[in-house]
């Protein structure tokens, strides 16, 4: 079975490690979120990339879900002596080193595509990680501090203003002009079957979505294409879903999530038990819905939403 994920970190990654679990013979190929990439230090920092390569390949912090188990923060202490920031971020050693990587094989020309891949014959992440695209896009955040009007990186907007002010527009900078990555529609043409994880549907999937081409090929695509709610009783199970969803306008349920995505995207789409009310909502927009737990307490919490969800695309074709 060929299956493809459009994953952002977190979430993307936990359940990724679930799909995994459920269907260990899939051929599973991953669409990363780059939107999310910060250049710090003169390297290029790919956050939702390295949490799902580093998640699946056993690298992972557990206690925070982002950046390597068992790191260490010299070459930070040692930046902020020569007063070289941004101190809010928090770059360890080993992750360090991931980075140089990454940007000395950019430097001598190499796509992130490519990079990717040599990153990941390291870590055999036991799937295919694809970024969504090679050329650079930023996602932005406009907020207002101190009265001003403002637009900082989601990075900023996220670590270092921790989403303590409305999100008043978000805009993936670069996305219009940006290219599908080699191999990412290809995949999405062949899927088997497509899911939406229970990522962040603005920043993280809704940036995929937005390189020209991609949501046309979701679109189009003879998969089945089924999403896993990141809301839960009307808040996000992590992060700041909430924040980004009021600046594009869509209400913080389950149900408002699967009807932004919508009928032409969204085969099925399962939401938590806490949010059973929702399903005839969801299914009167032409979305099979089902309500099962997904909470992503531990891998085999994660493996039973996975094959819920793949019962879900299993029913629907
Ligand atoms: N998240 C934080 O909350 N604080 C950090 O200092 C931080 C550093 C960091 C470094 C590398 C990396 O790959 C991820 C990092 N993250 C950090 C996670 C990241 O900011 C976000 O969770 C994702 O971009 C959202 O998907």
């Amino acid at each position: 079975m060929r299956i493809v994920v459009l994953a952002g970190g977190i979430g993307g990654a936990r359940f990724l490690r679930g799909l995994k679990s459920a269907v260990p013979d899939a051929d599973i190929t991953v669409i990363g979120n780059t939107g999310d990439d910060i250049h710090l230090f003169g390297l290029k920092v790919c956050p939702d990339l390295d949490t799902v390569m580093y998640t699946l390949g056993g690298g992972i912090n557990e206690e925070q879900g982002w950046g390597r188990t068992d790191e260490s923060f010299t070459v930070k202490e040692e930046l902020a002596a020569y007063g070289v920031g941004p101190e809010w971020f928090g770059l360890g050693d080993r992750d360090f080193a991931t980075h140089i990587v990454r940007t000395q094989m950019i430097s001598a020309g190499y796509p992130l595509s490519a990079v990717t891949e040599a990153l990941c014959d390291r870590w055999q992440p036991g799937v295919r990680l694809l970024p969504m695209s090679d050329d650079r896009v930023e996602t932005h955040v406009a907020v207002t501090l101190d009265g001003e009007r403002r637009v900082v990186h989601f990075q900023e907007y996220w670590v270092r203003l921790r989403a303590s002010v409305d999100a008043e527009a978000v805009v993936p900078v670069g996305a219009e002009q940006a290219k599908p990555a080699p191999g990412v529609l290809e995949a999405i043409a062949a899927a088997d079957v497509i899911l939406f994880p229970p990522s962040n549907p603005v920043v993280s999937v809704g940036t995929i979505l937005a390189v020209p081409g991609i949501r046309e090929a979701v679109a189009a695509a003879p998969a089945p294409v089924v999403g896993l709610s990141p809301i839960v009783g009307g808040a996000p199970v992590r992060g700041m879903a909430d924040k980004v969803l009021a600046a594009v306008g869509v209400d913080a349920t389950a149900a408002a999530v699967a009807l932004h995505y919508g009928g032409d995207l969204l085969d099925g789409w399962l939401v938590d038990t806490a949010d059973a009310d929702a399903v005839a909502e969801v299914e009167a927009a032409g979305i099979a819905c089902r309500a099962v737990p997904l909470m992503m307490t531990d891998v085999e919490a994660t493996a039973a939403m996975a094959r819920a969800a793949l019962d879900l695309a299993g029913a629907g074709r």
